[in-house]
């Protein structure tokens, strides 16, 4: 083989110069050469995608450094398995991780662009619907940051999160072709593309005197791969993100084209294809969906094989993998992962089962991120052994064995038994207990949740394996959620505590002492008030909505769910309203309020629409009633996601963190909004009674039933008729609705939401209607006394570091991964 000679060809990979001319040098080369225009004939998009491209060429040197660092190191690393990540807008997060965000302005400037209408040209990738998908991009963030070797594995769906708009107050959905216009953050690897297998049937066959097992699969397709830079921020690390697509093993066929039948002819084509084509729109409950298994193995499958057969080197020694690498199971939905990993071992490289199931369970690790026990994935033992026949049987021999221990430790207790099979009675595969015997730990996502995960959900696997369950609070990214979304907020706690705490986020206890400090307390209520006229700014552009910048800005923003009670929120509004136009309080005894909902509901919840529907309908009443004009009212922007976020949370001062006790597995936005200064209504639930414990009781509005006293209502028997007669405001509340106020005089429009709640209400929406309210009279009286409430909003921002991205993984990695960091 040739040697280099040049002496840059030796040289490492070199970035451009950090300077003005070193950017603008770059980033005309890349309009010119990179999208073959001039500055003065490229669009916007072209300057986008030039702009991109520079902020790529300085991360460049450092990433090839790093994948080639990671390679010859070869020490333990994350990979990171989930079939979500929402990662929103990547253009500023890469320039900052650069550092070269006023340079960037600088160069752009000079080249007479501004660099706010490039900025706009970004689509983001919603490749997650909520809490869980983006909680994995805060995850690849940290790891970038801490400097441990980390991959994130997953789809390239070509089309993300739906889009949604509103026609006459109702959710409808389009599709997101984030793909449209390309996206200049991707690198295709087709040529490191793996094969990956579905269908058929197993058979046995000698080799050499060894009954072995294979898997004659009957159709393939392509997983090729894309990789994404995921940036340290400002420590020169650069790590991976893997997204797979799919695509057909042999294209179209020319003979049948030829003959005539074009559909036909891309009929495989287009089957393959479909498998990365478009993200379920559900959160928290899954689709049993024969397309979404497909997409599932896909993705693994895909990954594993990457793992093992790509990065490993070719001599590797597989009974060392647990040295290697932490396969990280992101809920449910990658678990297949389990019997695929036993299958390449066994089947593929000839290990004996024993072995490779040793090896297995030290390779993964679980997290359940629900307590909905309907949101647990299970799947059908047929259409299981229709597409992945040798899965199947993997699982089987699992389960016998793991059923075997369990008779061993406690004798042959069928009820047992019958509860902690991974198969259940009706021949299901319940995949979180399959994750549960497999993986080396599970956890929780918040201490309440973790506990009840193992009292509740787990509890005979909890009994069974002694440390295997652990808890790991959720936690959120400074870098995006602070830093880039509130810049006034990161200048002023800068300027008062210094540099660092962007990576050491602890130390925003060191604002504590300035709660007290009036001139630090005006300075805070500034970037407040500069923050809402941003936010005023960007939905009067993208909606054309008005914000009033002197209101209370209360806000609910979250995907639509019964659990999460959006309908409190509602009727809680709806009393304020009542309570002005029926008289019984003037204008003027109400605390100035804007309602800022954003909500997404899965296509298919049909209640979940009519919710949206019902806030949009409340919205027009109250907007339009001069009687509250000034006093209270409604936003409820359609298509939330990360970008609008990233306004609506450093603008508001209220939290509405509101769902039933016991439901809400985490959290995050509470944590965000925490982060920002605002002052959190909330239930105790998931991570909300972190945050309260954090910051203290008087910094927190608590209100509700607590989860054992949910429990015990349910147990008593609920009635939510009982709480309706007790409240007068109530069942005024539910009777306006009922009346056709929202609804033109039509009653029927809203009945089915009233009557669910007034019969079944299963998230007992109206037992802790009484309490909210009075929650919200304790917000306006706080509220009423600027320099207390903005002592509390402060005293949330000092004491919220604990809930940084950063310390999560720190928590991952102590009690889970052992991934050390490489320096
Ligand atoms: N819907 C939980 O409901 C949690 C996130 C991330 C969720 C949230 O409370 O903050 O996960 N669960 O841990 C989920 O997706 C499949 O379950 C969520 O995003």
């Amino acid at each position: 083989r040739l040697q280099p000679t040049h002496p840059i060809a030796l040289a490492p990979v070199q970035a451009p110069e950090p300077t003005v001319d070193g950017f603008v040098t770059q980033f005309l080369r890349n309009l010119n050469n990179g999208r073959g225009v001039a500055l003065s004939t490229s669009t916007a998009n072209d300057r986008y995608f030039a702009l991109a491209a520079t902020v790529r060429d300085y991360l460049m040197a450092r990433w090839l450094e790093d994948v080639r660092r990671q390679r010859t190191i070869q020490s333990k690393g994350v990979a990171y398995l989930s079939a979500e990540y929402l990662l929103g807008r990547q253009l500023d997060n890469n320039l900052l991780a650069t550092g070269l965000t006023d340079i960037a302005d600088e160069a752009l400037v000079a080249c007479g662009l501004d660099l706010d209408d490039v900025r706009a040209m970004e689509v983001e990738p919603g490749l997650g619907n909520g809490g869980l998908g983006r909680l994995a991009a805060c995850f690849i963030d940290s790891l970038a940051t801490l400097g441990v070797p980390s991959v994130g594995y997953g789809i390239r769906y070509e089309y993300g999160i739906f889009r949604q708009t509103f026609v006459d107050g109702q959710q409808v959905e389009q599709a997101d072709s984030w793909l449209a216009l390309g996206s200049p953050w991707e690198f295709p690897h087709p040529e490191a593309a793996r094969t990956v297998s579905f269908g058929g049937h197993t058979e046995t066959y000698d080799d050499g005197g060894v009954t072995r097992t294979r898997w004659v699969p009957a159709w393939n397709v392509l997983a090729v791969p894309y990789n994404y830079m995921v940036p340290g921020y400002h420590n020169g690390r650069v790590n991976t993100l893997r997204l797979w697509s799919a695509q057909a093993t042999q294209g179209f066929d020319l003979r049948v084209f030829n003959a005539g039948d074009y559909q036909e002819a891309v009929r495989a084509q287009t089957y393959a294809e479909n498998i990365s084509k478009v993200l379920y729109p559900e959160d928290s409950t899954p689709q049993g969906k024969e397309l979404r298994l497909q997409q599932q193995y896909f993705f693994v499958a895909a990954s594993i094989s990457d793992f093992v057969n790509l990065i490993l080197p070719a001599d590797f020694d597989l009974a060392n993998l647990p040295d290697r690498v932490i396969f990280q199971l992101n809920d449910t939905h990658p678990v297949i992962g389990v019997p695929e990993l036993m299958r390449v071992l066994v089947d593929e490289k000839g290990l004996e089962w024993d072995a490779a199931w040793q090896i297995t369970q030290q390779c993964f690790a679980y997290t359940c991120h629900t307590l909905l026990p309907e949101a647990l994935e299970v799947w059908p033992a047929d259409l299981l052994g229709r597409l992945l026949p040798r899965h199947l049987e993997i699982i089987y021999r699992i389960n016998d064995e793991f059923l075997e221990a369990v008779r061993e430790r406690f004798g042959d207790d069928s009820e047992r038994i019958r509860r902690m099979s991974i198969v259940s009675p009706d021949g299901a595969i319940r995949m979180a207990y399959l994750a549960t015997v497999a993986g080396s730990k599970v956890n929780g996502v918040a201490e309440l949740h973790s506990q009840l995960l193992r009292e509740k959900v787990l509890p005979d696997f909890d009994e069974f394996y002694p440390g295997k369950f652990t808890n790991v609070t959720n936690g959120v990214t400074p870098r995006r959620f602070v830093k880039l979304a509130n810049p006034g907020l990161s200048r002023l706690i800068t300027d008062t505590i210094g540099a660092g705490w962007l990576t050491d986020l602890d130390r925003l206890r060191e604002l504590e002492e300035y709660a007290d400090d009036a001139e630090f307390r005006s300075a805070f209520r500034a970037v407040k008030s500069a923050n809402k006229r941003v936010l005023a700014r960007t939905l009067a552009e993208r909606d054309g909505l008005t914000v009033a910048d002197d209101h209370l800005l209360d806000v609910m923003v979250k995907r639509l769910h019964e659990y999460k009670r959006q309908t409190l929120k509602l009727l809680h509004i709806i009393t304020e309203y009542d309570a002005i136009v029926s008289g019984r309080v003037t204008p003027d005894q109400v605390t100035p309020r804007t309602f800022v909902f954003g909500a997404k509901a899965a296509p298919g919840y049909a209640m979940a629409k009519r919710i949206i529907h019902l806030i949009n309908a409340v919205g027009s009443v109250v907007n339009d009633d001069p009687r509250v004009e000034g006093r209270l009212k409604v936003l409820f922007p359609p298509n939330y996601n990360v970008t609008l976020a990233e306004r609506i949370v450093p603008a508001a001062d209220l939290s509405e963190q509101i769902s039933l006790a016991g439901k809400e597995a985490s959290g995050t936005g509470n944590m965000k909004f925490a982060l920002n200064g605002a002052l959190t209504i909330g239930t105790d639930d998931g991570a909300n009674v972190e945050i309260r414990e954090l910051v203290g009781d008087d910094n927190f509005f608590l209100f509700g039933m607590a989860e054992p006293e949910v429990a015990d209502l349910q147990a008593r028997g609920y009635h939510p008729i009982d709480f309706v007669r007790a409240d007068e405001n109530l069942s005024r509340a539910l009777e306006l609705i009922s009346s056709g106020a929202f609804s033109g005089g039509d009653a029927s429009v809203f009945e089915p939401v009233v009557s669910n709640l007034t019969h079944h209400d299963p998230f007992m929406a109206l037992a802790d209607y009484t309490d909210y309210i009075a929650a919200q009279k304790r917000v306006d009286a706080l509220y009423a006394d600027q320099d207390a409430w903005t002592r509390a909003a402060i005293l949330n921002v000092a004491r919220c570091g604990f809930f940084s991205s950063d310390r999560s993984m720190r928590d991952y990695i102590d009690r889970i991964w052992h991934t050390p960091p490489i320096l």
